[in-house]
């Protein structure tokens, strides 16, 4: 194989695909338009992976979507209520990642514990699998007819099963996995067409394996992978584990007849060992994941080198690649010109990393005098990092030396319990909101302006703060409770906060895809973290000026912004993790200060850090909690902390949930019908909940009936004096005439329900 890397970023280095994509769906440009960008995209891509001289190039790294949806239609497994739509090939796979009208989108969830987020297929017992789409095959082709052989990119069929669901109406116990003599027949028969297209190898991807899996998943992989290794017309195979460790799977697969392997050596370091006593590998080529695909550092080349001779003996070819596809980082670091010059010398974005692995493989074939001087820029490089000053706060250091357990400790909650009661004297059933309102058209052009320079400053001010006023009065008309500001000044979550903060720089185009044409923009922290000074005392103390009723201030907690940032990698995300919280900590007491007796500090990403294994969850649940305690503590017992959690089956967050300590807790659980609560019950959460009554998902406005009769069920798992009501998750993503008729509704629901309340 020689130097290659896993996969490649698609959306286009300006965002290509997103725009074209949005123009589409919004009926402002045609299909064929939609598919030349596409074509231009995956074409330029690939001259560009071949030019910077891979030695093998992936293809199929496209998608108009996702590549979890893209495998489900390449094999037919397209749930009837699509398929009825009547719609052509490319607006029923739309249809599927988005919806219409009269049938909701597939499910969507978190792609391992990356922020990337991939539609979980739907597999019933009559699920008929074939190839039912041939594009695979056609960009094959497609790169061929310029020249450039590739190595055909698939989701592996463990990895597809594993990630989908029993379809609705499965009998009890089936499992998608059930499935997979049928599903591998049909891999076979692709993997024969694409030998016939010339295909040389096939990258077969089953990050699946770097979690814990059964013995009889492991049977799987075997029969799966001896049977595809046995076809007698086939391409040669690289299956491909990442994200972590393979553990036992590498064992099978060495035993298995595929003759390449690719392991994550930056996510999964204890790999070397296990590599090197792994017998069945001395007959196959082994991809070295040496170049970390998730993160944005410069690869120490040297010590890759090391990592690479340690496994030279232990496979029949050792090459070099990335740890897994580039698709999580961002393009190019040339496209950053305000990045400062010294942190920007430190990094290495989609096309950097390209360069490193084909260094590292010339350094292993040629010897390493054939590219000493890149491997002496490297070298300066990571040893500037390493000896940088701005790295290093001691300020920062000296204060998180000097912590006590104490300090991350509030008093018991009975005591703050009544204290909050007194201090802000809500009524049963409080009603509140997330946090974010609709961002109106207004609101992001203003932004917009502010960043091209086409209004000041002050300008800029008052028109969020007109806006803010606008989202109080509205609330106050509604009849909430606990109010907000609305969060109009705000981009991203993370984002926002990052940019107030020490120790962290923000690209202009690191784009990183987080779902179909939704990115990210992930901060890079790469010192010591600190707040100067308060960034959101401003626009909730204005808020709180505004009206008689409390005002919940809104700060996004440290294992969030962690998870969705570019983090330092030269200490451990433990320390890292307490220089965010007492920054957060800082902002939580600047808004108590002024006045502000509700904050709410969000931790949506809690559970997508979680590690794959479940040997390490204990250590992480550890660091995490203890984190934001550290963010939340040291304030009266009457200051009220409210969190936010984005997901509805905690499974092994549940006990960290009690963890937290926070007084209010909200949480998804609409689409659940509150069987949340009972999860909640179960491991002794006796804290204020609110959860979600109706899902903000959805363009669809529940009838106040609906939200009633969920709150009679929250009711039933939860007394009175702890229930909150509240959308399941932020309204930013919604218009405001939705929004406005769902809170009535709720606001309708609560006080039918109030009276009711002994
Ligand atoms: N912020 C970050 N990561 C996230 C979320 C977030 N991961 C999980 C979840 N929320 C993902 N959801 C979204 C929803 C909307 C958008 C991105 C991720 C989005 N992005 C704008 C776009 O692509 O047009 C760009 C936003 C911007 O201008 O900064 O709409 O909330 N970090
Ligand atoms: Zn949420």
């Amino acid at each position: 194989i020689g130097s290659t890397v896993l996969g490649y970023p698609r959306i286009g280095p300006k965002r290509e695909l997103k725009r074209a994509l949005e123009s589409y769906w919004a009926s402002k440009s045609s299909a064929d338009e939609l598919r030349e960008v596409a074509r231009r995209l995956r074409t330029d891509t690939w001259k560009q992976l071949r030019d910077a001289g891979l030695d093998s190039v992936p293809g199929n790294t496209f998608s108009y979507y996702d590549q979890v949806l893209d495998t489900a239609v390449t094999f037919g497994a397209v749930p009837d209520r699509y398929r009825k739509l009547g719609l052509n090939t490319l607006d029923t796979y739309f249809a599927m990642a988005r919806g219409v009208e009269s049938t909701p989108p597939l499910e969507m969830t978190k792609w391992f514990d990356t922020n990337y987020h991939y539609l979980v297929p739907e597999i019933g017992p009559d699920t008929t699998f074939s190839i039912a789409d041939r594009t695979p095959v056609e960009s094959f082709r497609e790169a061929a007819d310029l020249g450039v052989t590739t190595r055909p990119v698939l989701v592996g069929p463990l990895t597809f099963l594993l990630l989908s669901k029993p379809a609705e109406g499965a009998p009890e116990g089936f499992e998608p996995l059930d499935k997979l003599d049928e599903l591998v027949d049909v891999y076979a028969e692709l993997l024969a067409e694409l030998n016939k297209a010339g295909a040389e190898w096939v990258q077969l991807d089953e990050p699946a394996f770097a979690a814990d899996r059964s013995a009889a998943e492991l049977d799987a992989l075997k029969s799966a992978y001896q049977k595809l290794g046995s076809l007698a017309k086939r391409p040669k195979l690289l299956v491909a584990g990442y994200f972590g460790d393979l553990g036992e799977a590498l064992g099978v697969l060495g035993a298995s007849p595929v003759e390449a392997l690719s392991v994550d050596l930056v996510a999964g370091g204890s790999s070397v060992d296990r590599l090197t006593s792994t017998q069945g590998l001395k007959d196959k080529e082994l991809v070295a994941g040496l170049v970390d695909g998730r993160n944005i550092w410069r690869t120490d080349l040297d010590k890759a080198l090391a990592t690479a001779a340690t496994l030279l003996g232990s496979a029949r070819e050792v090459s070099v690649g990335t740890s897994c596809s580039l698709l999580h980082v961002p393009y190019d670091v040339e496209a950053e010109t305000a990045i400062d010059p010294q942190v920007k010398s430190w990094l290495a974005f989609a096309a950097q990393k390209v360069d490193e692995v084909v260094t590292l493989g010339k350094a292993l074939a040629q010897g390493q005098d054939a590219v000493s001087k890149e491997l002496a820029a490297a070298r300066a490089a990571v040893a500037d990092r390493a000896g940088a000053e701005r790295t290093h706060n001691s300020a920062v250091r000296d204060r998180i030396g000097a912590l006590k357990p104490q300090d991350a400790r509030r008093s018991e909650y009975g005591t703050r319990k009544k204290a909050q009661e007194d201090a802000l004297g809500l009524p049963k059933l409080p009603t509140t909101t997330i946090g974010s309102f609709p961002q109106t058209t207004d609101v992001r052009k203003a932004r917009a302006a502010l960043t091209n320079g086409s209004i000041d400053q002050a300008t800029y001010k008052q028109r969020m703060r007109d806006e803010i006023e606008r989202v109080i009065r509205l609330q106050e008309d509604l009849g909430l409770d606990v109010l907000v500001h609305g969060e109009p000044e705000r981009n991203d979550m993370v984002q926002y906060f990052s940019e107030y903060m020490e120790g962290f720089v923000s690209t202009a185009n690191g784009w990183v895809q987080s779902y179909g044409s939704r990115c990210v923009r992930p901060p890079i922290l790469f010192g010591d973290v600190s707040r100067p000074k308060a960034i959101t005392v401003d626009w909730a103390t204005y808020a709180q000026g505004l009206t008689g009723k409390p005002v919940k201030g809104m700060l996004t907690g440290p294992v969030t912004i962690l998870s969705w940032s570019f983090v330092r990698d030269d200490q451990p995300m433990a320390d890292t993790a307490k220089q965010v919280a007492m920054a957060i900590r800082d902002e939580v007491h600047d808004l108590e200060a002024a006045g502000i007796g509700v904050v709410q500090v969000d931790e949506p990403a809690l559970r997508e850090l979680l590690p794959l294994r479940a040997v390490q969850h204990k250590e992480y649940l550890e660091w995490a909690v203890e984190s934001f305690r550290l963010a939340t503590a040291g304030i009266a017992d009457a200051t009220q902390i409210h969190t936010h959690l984005c997901y509805s089956e905690f499974g092994d967050v549940i006990n960290a949930i009690v963890d937290l300590d926070a007084d209010v807790t909200s949480i998804e659980a609409a689409r659940s019908r509150m069987e949340v609560l009972d999860d909640l019950n179960e491991v002794g959460f006796g804290r204020g909940v609110g959860p979600g009554v109706y899902d903000i998902h959805s363009p669809r406005v529940p009838e106040a009936a609906e939200i009633t009769d969920l709150l009679r069920a929250a009711l039933a798992a939860v007394p009175a004096e702890r229930l909150w009501v509240n959308p399941d998750c932020g309204l930013k993503t919604r218009g405001y005439a939705e929004v406005e008729t769902a809170l009535r509704n709720m606001i309708t629901a609560t006080k039918e329900v109030r009276p009711t309340l002994g």
